[in-house]
């Protein structure tokens, strides 16, 4: 008797841990008009539930990414980032001038949440899910690198990427931004790619740093590179200043 009451009471909590979950991403999704937000709960979900938390590749999430129509393309205000996170956030949620992938629906839905299934159950766990670099096929990372490859398939024009100034190598080529987003830019879709160099007061990095030169040799030829330095403090007048206009932020 007692096995059972616990054994119902633990039902109930991981049922809980479902739910808590998909009512957090459908109403996240719902801040988006326009879309079936339980449809993409089910296409998201069957990546990963029942499945062993390492054996999710990133190839599962390619109905949910790919055939349900949630990444269109913004010409000329792509923005991407790698470890910049809050910075570019905080931009992008005060003005209108880029789209981050965090700012695109599924991107936003899942921003900051863990996730994971496991074999034999239909539920979906938020705690005890492996760790970003437990096993490179994490539910997760999966998720990250299959939405970035998404969002950077579908950029065009003239793209702009966040890097962070403040760190001895602002590009690390094993990044998701390195590593997928840089790879997927087309050249007969992406005129460039500028280089926003997010720095401080006192500059550790700056646009002659060897890392940027080894992202310059990486992007498909024909996109057009260019770089510049940009205070932190730039940044942020622009993001609570709605009078600056965009192209004016630096
Ligand atoms: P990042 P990326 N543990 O700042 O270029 C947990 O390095 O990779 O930039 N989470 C991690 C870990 C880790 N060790 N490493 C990375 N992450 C997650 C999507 C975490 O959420 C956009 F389109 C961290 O905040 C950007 O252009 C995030 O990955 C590009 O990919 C970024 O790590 C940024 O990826």
């Amino acid at each position: 008797f007692v096995i059972a009451v616990l054994a119902i009471v633990l039902g109930l909590t991981l049922r809980q841990k479902t739910n808590t979950f998909k009512t957090t991403f459908i109403a996240r999704c719902e801040r988006f008009k326009g879309y079936d937000c339980e449809n993409i709960w089910v296409a998201f979900e069957q990546a990963y539930v029942g499945q062993d938390a390492c054996n999710v590749p990133m190839e599962a999430y390619d109905h949910l990414v790919t055939n349900m129509g949630l990444f269109k393309p913004a010409c000329n205000r792509m923005m991407f980032w790698s470890k910049t996170k809050d910075v570019v956030h905080d931009f992008t949620k005060k003005r209108d001038c880029f789209l981050t992938l965090e700012d695109t629906i599924l991107g936003s839905v899942l921003d900051s949440l863990t996730w994971c299934g496991k074999e034999g159950s239909s539920d979906t766990f938020t705690t005890g899910c492996p760790e970003w670099n437990y096993c490179e096929n994490n539910p997760v990372r999966s998720f990250w690198k299959s939405a970035s490859s998404a969002f950077a398939d579908v950029a065009c024009g003239n793209v702009t990427a966040m890097l962070n100034g403040s760190i001895p190598t602002p590009f690390h080529p094993a990044s998701i931004f390195g590593s997928i987003e840089v790879k997927r830019l087309n050249s007969t879709r992406t005129r460039s790619l500028n280089v926003v160099l997010v720095t401080q007061k006192n500059m550790l990095t700056n646009c002659t740093n060897a890392s940027l030169k080894e992202l310059e040799k990486a992007l498909d030829e024909g996109i057009k590179y260019n770089c510049k330095e940009v205070t932190e403090s730039q940044i942020q007048d622009c993001s609570s200043n709605e009078d600056i206009p965009c192209g004016a932020c630096w």
